[in-house]
């Protein structure tokens, strides 16, 4: 359906009282937050940048909190989103626009479904920067068990698992920096960026907490105007 432009206007009007119904602090106060690391990658990567996402909570972090000021920015896997996509993604979006920054937001789950690709990255030369969103599970399936089924977590779990993303990353001969809080990121992201600026690929692990959530959201089968807003 295509709103006649007469109808613009009022839905601004309307989406802007969505937003003060929303509570601005409901994202809890962590060391290292998804949208901490989202916006500083964006400010120092500037509006050129394209980014690139798997499937999960990062995804919809990365919608929610990245500029996107140019078109063809935003490079996801919605619909029937498929982990595994972001690296391929990514590498792809290097090779078709050399002169923008590439940067692929991804979860441990779906990098683990993908990360051999980072020998094409470096056989090839292609700089992407990798961030890693380390929440050791599978966050979107874990918050539904969570929100829905009482906290039964099942097959979501991968704490004290396999692999060790920075020694991985060194066997491919990525440069890679781990980081637990905003200065750590910080100090990492710079030297990334140089190492981006050399030609080169680089990874950042960034551990976040295990139940951060994406808010909000619509449990299903519910209309879009019941959306969950907060939960405690
Ligand atoms: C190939 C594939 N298997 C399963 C799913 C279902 N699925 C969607 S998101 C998700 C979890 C992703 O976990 P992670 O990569 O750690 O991202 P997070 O949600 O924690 O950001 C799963 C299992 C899928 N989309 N694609």
């Amino acid at each position: 359906m295509y709103l006649s432009v007469n109808k613009v206007q009022p839905l601004h009007g309307e989406v802007e009282k969505w937003k003060d119904v929303i509570p601005k602090d409901h994202h809890r106060k962590t060391e290292l937050h998804p949208r901490f690391v989202i916006q500083e990658t964006a400010k120092r990567m500037g509006d050129e940048a394209i980014a690139v996402t798997d499937v999960g909570q990062h995804q919809i972090w990365t919608a929610q909190f990245f500029p996107f000021n140019r078109p063809r920015s935003f490079l996801s896997s919605g619909g029937l989103g498929t982990m595994g996509f972001g690296l391929g993604a990514a590498a792809g979006a290097k090779i078709a626009s050399p002169r923008r920054p590439v940067v692929l937001f991804t979860g441990d789950g779906c990098f683990r479904m993908n990360c051999a690709e980072m020998a094409t990255l470096v056989t090839y030369k292609i700089p992407v920067l990798i961030i890693i969103f380390n929440n050791r599970t599978l966050g979107m399936v874990r918050q539904w068990q969570k929100l829905f089924y009482e906290s039964r977590y099942s097959e979501t779990d991968l704490e004290n698992r396999p692999p060790d993303f920075i020694r991985l990353a060194g066997a491919y001969g990525v440069s890679a920096h781990r980081a637990a809080d905003e200065p750590a990121f910080l100090a990492a992201l710079d030297q990334s960026l140089e190492t981006i600026a050399r030609g080169s690929p680089a990874l950042i692990e960034a551990l976040i907490d295990i139940d951060e959530r994406v808010l909000p959201m619509v449990p299903g089968g519910a209309p879009i105007d019941e959306q969950i807003l907060d939960v405690t």
